[in-house]
Parts: C-alpha cells; sequence; structure tokens
C-alpha cells in the first residue's frame, strides 16, 4: 500500500533533528501511534503557502485580520484519496479510517476537563476544527485549552527559533511582518525571561496537577498514550527544540516531573520515516 505523505516543516537542516513544529509533531505521534506507514515531506517554513494552495484544500487557521494562514501539518492518504490540513483533523481521520491499527483507539472516552485559567485568546484560535458532541468534543476542547497555555509564552522561544541559515533572514521578516513587529525588536532582556519562564512554570501547574489524577503515570491515562498526550507532546517537542538544554532540562524537572516522564514516554511515538 502506498504510504500517506506526511508534510512537516524543514527548519535547520538536517530537519529530522530540529523538527519542533508543535502541531506537526501532533501528527507524528498519531501516525506513530497508528502505525500508519507514511512518508515525511519536508517543506521550508517560506514554502508552506505554495505547497499547501497546490493541494487545493481549505487554510486551517485565519489571521487575525481574517484572511487565510496557510499552516501545516498536512496529511495525503493515496488509499482514499483524502487529503487533510489540520493536525486534530489529521487524528480524527486516522482513527476512523484506521480504526484498530496500530496501539488502537486514538481516542479513548476520559475526562479532559482541564482548562487554561486565563481568558482563552480566541481572536486568531489555533484548533478551528469542528466535531459532533461525545468524546472528541473533549478532545478538540481540551487541543484549545492546551494551545492557548503553551502559545502564552512563545515570546521564550524566539530567540532559539532553529531557523534554516539559508533563509533566516526571509522567515524573520515574514514572521515579524505579520505583527507589524520588527525581528530584532522581539527580543527580551535576560530579567524579563526568568519572569517569563517563572510564570510558565506557574501556568504549566494546572496541566501538570491534572496529570496527576493517575499517579502512575506518564500518560493521562496511566500507561495508555491518547492523543491527548500528543497534544501535550506536541508543544513539549517545541519547548525542546527552542529553548536552551539547560531550560528544557529545568521545565522537564517542574511539578514532579511530570513533563519530563510524558516527554520521555511519548519517545516510543517519536520516530522519523
Ligand atoms: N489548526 C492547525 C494549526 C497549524 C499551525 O498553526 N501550524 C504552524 C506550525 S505549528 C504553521 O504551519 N506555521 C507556519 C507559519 O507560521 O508560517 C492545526 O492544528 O494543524
Amino acid at each position: 500500500m502506498a504510504p500517506i505523505t506526511f508534510y512537516d516543516i524543514a527548519l535547520a537542516p538536517p530537519a529530522e533533528k530540529t523538527s519542533c513544529s508543535p502541531n506537526p509533531w501532533k501528527t507524528r505521534y498519531a501516525l506513530n501511534f497508528k502505525k500508519t506507514p507514511y512518508k515525511t515531506t519536508w517543506v521550508p517554513l517560506g514554502e508552506i503557502s505554495s505547497v499547501r494552495a497546490a493541494l487545493n484544500i481549505p487554510a486551517s487557521r485565519t489571521f487575525a485580520d481574517g484572511s487565510p494562514y496557510q499552516t501545516l501539518p498536512v496529511i495525503s492518504d493515496p488509499a482514499t484519496g483524502r487529503i487533510v490540513g489540520d493536525s486534530f483533523e489529521n487524528a480524527v481521520y486516522l482513527q476512523e479510517q484506521y480504526p484498530s491499527s496500530g496501539a488502537g483507539d486514538l481516542f479513548p472516552a476520559q475526562e479532559l476537563g482541564y482548562e487554561f485559567e486565563r481568558d482563552l485568546d480566541l481572536h486568531a484560535p489555533i484548533a478551528e476544527a469542528k466535531v459532533a458532541d461525545g468524546p472528541l468534543k473533549a478532545y478538540l476542547k481540551f487541543n484549545t485549552n492546551v494551545d492557548a497555555a503553551f502559545t502564552a509564552y512563545t515570546q521564550l522561544v524566539l530567540e532559539g527559533f532553529p531557523f534554516d541559515p539559508d533563509t533566516a533572514e526571509e522567515d524573520k521578516a515574514m514572521m515579524s511582518g505579520r505583527i507589524g513587529v520588527p525581528w530584532e525588536a522581539l527580543r527580551i532582556s535576560e530579567e524579563k525571561r526568568a519572569e517569563l519562564f517563572k510564570a510558565f512554570e506557574e501556568t504549566l501547574g494546572g496541566l501538570a496537577r491534572f496529570y496527576t489524577r493517575d499517579p502512575s503515570g506518564p500518560f493521562l491515562m496511566g500507561s495508555r498514550a491518547s492523543y491527548a498526550d500528543f497534544i501535550v507532546g506536541g508543544w513539549l517537542r517545541m519547548y525542546k527544540g527552542m529553548l536552551s538544554a539547560e531550560e528544557f532540562k529545568t521545565l522537564k524537572g517542574w511539578h514532579n516531573g511530570v513533563f519530563g516522564k510524558l516527554h520521555e514516554a511519548l519517545e516510543v511515538f517519536a520516530q522519523m520515516d
């Protein structure tokens, strides 16, 4: 059977080593969990729009002004001809199309009432997938809340963003142009960084408490991984790739090491094709 094509974002070469985009990681974890054969197509940041436009699927995100925001991941499955371009919808597709493959159900019913304690900044939400009521709805809400908690601290990752050196200047201009602030002006002082890092630890306390409901861990459902763990794990991958090694080590140790244990346990679903 021809493999699924999985479109992931290529950062500094070698892309397999520096891959740390959270939403593509959610899909990679899901693909590996399902053991569905796939092949990665690495797409440079500056080519996402053209690659996605050629696939003829709607954007899965919108900028604050309402214009389409072209993103990855996308999966294209030759077995069905389906092309799906949103991390959440990719996981739903894999579950519906390959219900018993690999490790089984990506969306087992579970309580997922974690809520990010601040108002969700929903003017340009990352997750816009639509699903019917039922277990999937709880997973989608969890995705929205986890996305909000982790995106609140993305100022911490700008310094260590692993741009491809060949395109770094254009990539920075593209990213900072979207918010109308020059890249250099996005730099934060050491003091501000330390403050933010501390606040990040506190913010993750709510999610960490949620993780300790099954103290045996490392997953929300104890030894059974589910898509909820891949949502959190995708964001941990981003911080691993963009914080300093020292900072990520510290993060792994926060709140009795729940995130470190989770990150390490997810290694079995992290293989590259
Ligand atoms: N709703 C989408 C959001 C995907 C998304 O935001 N992807 C980011 C990477 S994590 C992206 O492609 N960014 C490209 C850019 O900012 O130019 C999903 O869940 O797949």
